[in-house]
């Protein structure tokens, strides 16, 4: 019965389709077909049991979540969080590949909401959270010139973190005041989520963070520093090349995005020009965590520190999948031996449970060099689901009575 209810229903939403092609009104396109709130594409057999089906067939973004034209047709539509790609990969010094890394993660996304999306450690289900989440699908990026590219995807970015959020701005759990907005604007924004690309993305992504919220906190996991001046790290034969997936924060720095002192890597863990790309590190305004370190502070005195260093900030969180180590995610661009494992950055991030983070990014994901069992696409879509539970979890905002 409901099957052939179905069948109904979509011969006569193809058939409109049709129609509308033939009449070549674009504009009638039925572009408001996702409803809110979303309900899972699980598929239910007429008893009522839900299969894997859904699963692993059907078109695939970002957990199964709805698309949409953020960019484009639905530029109004408001939503909490978004996924966002940004298929960049031409600031790349060793592997290239990372243009594929959106595509890469929303393969290995397709599990994340079976039977649900409950966050068995953190007790929170993102997906029924009353945000609206969706995938914006990607920007438009060219891959013939860089610098070009980075200001596709700084403007693509900002036309979504720029608009005012679907919740309003929640109240704080003590007093039931609202709480206020860190925004420049006093107005609650959309946090995205950024699939990268090559790290390079995070400069023009920090742009569009400063225009919303002025100078940031940020927390960075990675094999690598990627403060070096461009004349250190093959940026000398001219300004496009300067900018590049090594230098993206010393730029940053220059330019103001970043808060100097209250920032963070984690799992740093690269060989150096020499122990002066520390001090020029120092200067950017990080302080850091070797990878190493994991065997001295362990798990949860790597996130007390990164706690102590951010404290109530707003934070922007960049991670590099290069943090875990190669043997559980071999898909890089400059993969480097002795990091992470794909359950203790998974833990690390779920420490960050409490922190005002105001959007974030995973990057260098390079779905060519990936085992055929997709090692690294499930551990960058898995490490998303911790950053999206955790925002889920931590409504953006200060407390008045509690303001720094
Ligand atoms: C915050 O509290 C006010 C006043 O009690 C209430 O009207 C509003 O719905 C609450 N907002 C949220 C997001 O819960
Ligand atoms: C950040 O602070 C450090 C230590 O106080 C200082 O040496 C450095 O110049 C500062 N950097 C910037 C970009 O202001
Ligand atoms: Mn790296």
């Amino acid at each position: 019965m409901r099957f052939s209810t179905s069948f109904v229903v979509l011969t006569a939403i193809t058939s409109g389709l049709a129609l509308e092609y033939h009449h070549d009104h674009a504009e009638e396109m039925p572009f408001d077909y996702v409803k809110f709130p979303y309900e899972q594409p699980l598929y239910r057999t007429s008893t009522g049991e839900v299969t894997a089906n859904a699963i692993f067939s059907g078109i695939t973004t970002f957990a199964k979540l709805p698309w949409v034209q953020c960019l484009t047709r639905q530029q109004d539509v408001p939503i909490d969080i978004a996924f966002l790609g940004a298929p960049f990969d031409t600031g790349t010094s060793y592997r290239p590949g990372a243009r594929f890394g959106p595509s890469g993660i929303r393969a290995g996304s397709r599990r994340l909401n079976l039977y649900g999306g409950y966050n068995v450690p953190l007790e929170a289900n993102p997906f029924t959270s009353g945000h609206r989440i969706v995938d914006c699908g990607d920007i438009p990026v060219s891959p013939y010139d860089s610098a070009y590219a980075v200001k596709q995807i700084e403007t693509g970015h900002k036309s979504i973190l720029q608009r005012a959020a679907f919740l309003p701005m929640a109240n704080d759990s003590e007093t039931e005041e609202a709480l206020e907005s860190f925004a420049l604007d006093g107005k609650n924004h959309p946090r995205i989520i950024t699939l990268g690309g090559d790290h390079t993305i995070t400069l023009p992504l920090l742009r569009s963070i400063n225009s919303v919220y002025g100078p940031i906190s940020v927390i960075h996991f990675d094999s690598h520093l990627d403060t070096w001046k461009p004349k250190v790290f093959g940026g000398a034969p001219s300004d496009t090349a300067a900018v590049n997936h090594g230098t993206y924060f010393w730029h940053a720095s220059q330019e103001g995005l970043i808060k100097n002192g209250s920032s963070i890597h984690g799992a740093i863990r690269t060989t150096l020009s020499g122990l002066e790309d520390y001090e020029v590190d120092d200067e950017v305004g990080f302080q850091r965590i070797e990878a190493r370190e994991i065997d001295t502070l362990g798990v949860d005195g790597i996130i007390k520190k990164i706690h102590e260093t951010v404290g109530t900030r707003p934070v922007y969180l960049s991670i590099d999948i290069d943090s875990i180590d190669p043997a559980f995610a071999p898909a890089t661009g400059t993969p480097e031996t002795g990091g992470w494992t794909t359950r203790e950055l998974r833990a690390i991030l779920r420490g960050l449970d409490g922190l005002q983070i105001v959007s974030a990014d995973l990057v260098e994901v390079a779905p060519a060099y990936d085992t055929n069992a997709e090692l690294t696409t499930m551990a960058a879509a898995d490490v998303l689901f911790e950053v999206l539970t955790v925002m889920t979890k931590n409504p953006l905002g200060k407390a008045k009575a509690r303001m720094n």
